[in-house]
Order: structure tokens, then sequence, then C-alpha cells
């Protein structure tokens, strides 16, 4: 099998570069791309402003606290968006599998040119000439390298892991570092005294299998530098989301709605950055007593503004009774919310029709409970009335795995 040739080109604090290009008086200075309310978002940080510790997904609150004078610009996502456009226009003029990661990355696969590193150096010159903006690549045999790579010389920087190297760069790299190994399975393997890839490499295949999953047979491959995903145009991802777990749990339901709205930025900003489609909103709330409910509602369209996220995931949120808070049905006493989530998914069709099976496994005891709740708390049609609510409940208690749920439809 040739051996694949694979770049990843990431652009440099791109949405604070864009600003600083159209906006001469930004250049050089600390900005953050967000606004600058008591619970906004940072989107990113110019590099000026980086080393204050300002960074993507952090409340402006902090970012102000961290560095007074950093300057807020609000985001600007046409323009991004075009700035995409022209990218993926360069990128297509090397290879017909380009992938996508979000509005600012994609991968390339360039195993028929003689040499990839010199077609990523190109790919940069020509991005710089026809947009003004710098951009960063990395070069290697797979995915995963040529991902940790382009991140390595980083801002307008170029790496290349050549074969011979591989197996030294992996041993020394931080378990954190490396690409399809996220944020909480990288604290597991802490617990378990993997802090590199070279302790990652002491473990067998079946023990990273038990304590992982089907996803162990990847991590054996990474430590050993192996990767076979393939770059796959118009990969379709199903949902898209973030979380907040509070620094003190709440059952202040104004507490929550604020809380709530820092989530809703930062899933905003995710869903413009992905170019993500999604109908159905899902509200997650988690409780002091590690349950959790879920509840979601599917729009006929994609939700296409920030407003209309807002008022969906408010009235999500509304759906109890004043006099029975959150959790009480599942919960002998009350319990506090200890975090929140907001989600996307994408939903097919035929997914819409799949009540029934509910109805038949719960009981319509159950169901009648909730049409009486929903009609006399439920929540308010959205204006235009175009929206397919589907109210769904779900309590979890993962000690026993098991879930009742309940859903209804309302027209
Ligand atoms: P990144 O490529 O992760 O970050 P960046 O381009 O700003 O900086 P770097 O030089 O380190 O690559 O993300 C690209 C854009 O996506 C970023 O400019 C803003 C947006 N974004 C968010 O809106 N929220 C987020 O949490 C992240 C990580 C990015
Ligand atoms: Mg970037």
């Amino acid at each position: 099998m040739t051996q694949r040739k694979i770049i990843h080109i990431d652009m440099d604090a791109f949405y604070a570069s864009v600003e600083q290009r159209d906006h001469p008086e930004y250049r050089g200075r600390p900005i953050a791309v967000g606004h600058d309310g008591p619970r906004g978002v940072v989107a990113t940080a110019s590099y000026e402003a980086r080393p204050y510790g300002v960074r993507s997904a952090i409340s402006s609150a902090l970012a102000k606290r961290l560095c007074p004078n950093l300057i807020f610009v609000p985001a600007r996502f046409d323009v991004y968006k075009e700035v995409s456009r022209q990218i993926r226009a360069v990128f297509r003029d090397y290879t017909e599998l380009v992938e996508p990661l979000s509005l600012d990355e994609a991968f390339l696969d360039v195993t028929h040119l003689r040499s990839a590193t010199l077609a990523a150096r190109e790919i940069k010159a020509r991005i710089l000439a026809e947009t003004g903006l710098t951009a960063s690549a990395g070069i290697s045999v797979n995915k995963m390298l040529a991902k940790i790579a382009s991140d390595y010389r980083k801002p307008d920087g170029l790496f290349t892991i050549p074969p011979g190297q591989i197996e030294e760069f992996v041993a020394a790299l931080p378990i954190e570092r490396f690409f399809g190994i996220g944020e909480v399975t990288a604290r597991k393997m802490h617990g378990m005294g993997i802090h590199t890839g070279a302790d990652l490499r002491l473990r067998d295949e079946a023990e990273l299998v038990r304590h992982f999953g089907k996803a162990g047979h990847s991590y054996y491959g990474y430590a050993r530098g192996i990767d076979e995903r393939e770059v796959t145009p118009n990969r379709i991802r199903k949902s898209l989301g973030a979380e907040t777990t509070f620094a003190e749990d709440t059952d202040d339901r104004e507490q929550l709605r604020l809380e709530l709205s820092a989530v809703r930025e930062e899933v905003w900003n995710r869903l413009m950055r992905h170019e993500f489609k999604g109908k159905t909103v899902v509200l997650k709330l988690k409780f002091d007593n590690f349950r959790q409910i879920t509840r979601s509602k599917t729009l006929f369209a994609p939700v296409n503004s920030a407003e209309t996220l807002r008022q969906v995931s408010e009235e999500l949120l509304a759906a109890d009774p004043p006099d029975r808070p959150y959790g009480r049905q599942f919960a002998r006493s009350l319990h506090r919310v200890r975090a929140a989530a907001i989600r996307f998914r994408g939903i097919r069709p035929e997914r819409l029709n799949d009540f029934s099976h509910d109805r038949r496994q719960h009981g319509k005891g159950k169901d009648d409970n909730c049409l009486k709740r929903d009609r006399l708390w439920g929540a308010k049609p959205l204006p235009d009335h175009r929206v397919f609510s589907n109210l769904r409940e779900i309590s979890q208690a993962p000690r026993t795995g098991r879930t009742i749920a309940r859903r209804r439809v309302a027209a």
C-alpha cells in the first residue's frame, strides 16, 4: 500500500486575524472576538491577547480580568464564511479530497503529489496572497499526525513529520495533544498513569479496549503513529453542542436562565463555525444527585438565528410548572442543577415519527399526565407556529442504566 500524504491547514487566530485585517487600528493589539456583556463568551483572541491567557470559549468577564486592555470586537460570520470559501477554493486546486473540519481548517489528501511539503508551502502563500491572512500547515502520513504538526509551529507555521521520525515524535507527545483523544478520555488516561505517547505504547490492546471500548483499538494505533482514518469530503456531522458545569449548584430559575445564555452563545459560535444545520434543539440539565433530564424540540427548518435559538432554549427551560421545580418528578427531594448543556441534532425525516414505540413501552397513563401538564404549563409556541414540537424528558439513573422516556407531540 502506498503511504498517504496528508496536509492539515488551520488559519491563525482566524476571526481575530480577519478583524485585524479589516480594521488596521486593531493590528498589534490584544483583541477578542465576541461580545462584552456579562454573559458573553470569547470566540477567539488575537495572538497579542494570548499571553494573558485569553482564549476561545472563556467568558468575556474572565477575559477582561486577565487582560484589562482587551478590545472586544463583534463577530462577522458572513465575512468569515467568505474567507472560508476562498481558502477551500485554493485547497481544491490541489486535490478533490478536501475534508473541512470547520470554517478555518481542513485535511487534504495529496498522496498523488510529489511533495506534500512543497504543496503546503504553496497553499500557505496563495492563502496569504488571496486573503491577506496567514495559515499554519502540518504534513505527515495520516490525519492525526498532520493535525498535530499544524499546531506545532503556530502562527504562520509549517511542520512536517516524516515517516522516519514518527515514533520518536509520538513517544514524547502529551496524551491530550493526540487528535482523536478528547478531554474526558485524556483525564481518564491520566488517572491510569498514561501521560505521553510512550506511556500509552506500554499498554496492550486488550487493556485499552477494556477501558475505552472499541476506541481502544484506535488508541493502540495512535501510540504507534498509526491512524487509518481517511480524508472524507462532505462528512456529515450528526450533532454539536456545548455544556457548562456551574461554579455552584443552583435551583434558582433566573440564575439558570443566565447561565444558559452563555452556553447558548458558545453553541451558536460552534454552529456558525461548523456551518451546522440543526433542526432539533436539546436541553440537558444535570442534577447534584447525578440524574439528568433531557428535553428537545424539533423545528421544521434548521435554526437560522441566534434569536430563534434563544426562544427555543428558554421555552425548553420553562417547560416545568412553577410549583414543580426541576427534577422533582425524578427525585424524592428537590435537587439542585449542577450542569446545563445545549445540543443541536441534525434529524432525518424518518426519526420524526418514532413516538408510537415510547407510548407502548411506557403506558398511556404517563403520556396523559404529560399532556395535561404541557397544556397547563407547556411551552409557548414560536410566533410563526412553524414548530414541530417534540417535548421529551429522559431521566437517567446512570448506576442502573435505566432510562425512562416520555414523549409527546404537540401540533
Ligand atoms: P481555531 O482554529 O481553534 O482557533 P483560531 O484559528 O482562532 O486560533 P489558532 O491560531 O490557534 O488556530 O478556531 C477557528 C475559529 O473558530 C476561531 O477563530 C473562532 C472559532 N471558534 C469559536 O467560535 N469557538 C471555539 O470554541 C473555538 C475553539 C473556535
Ligand atoms: Mg485556527
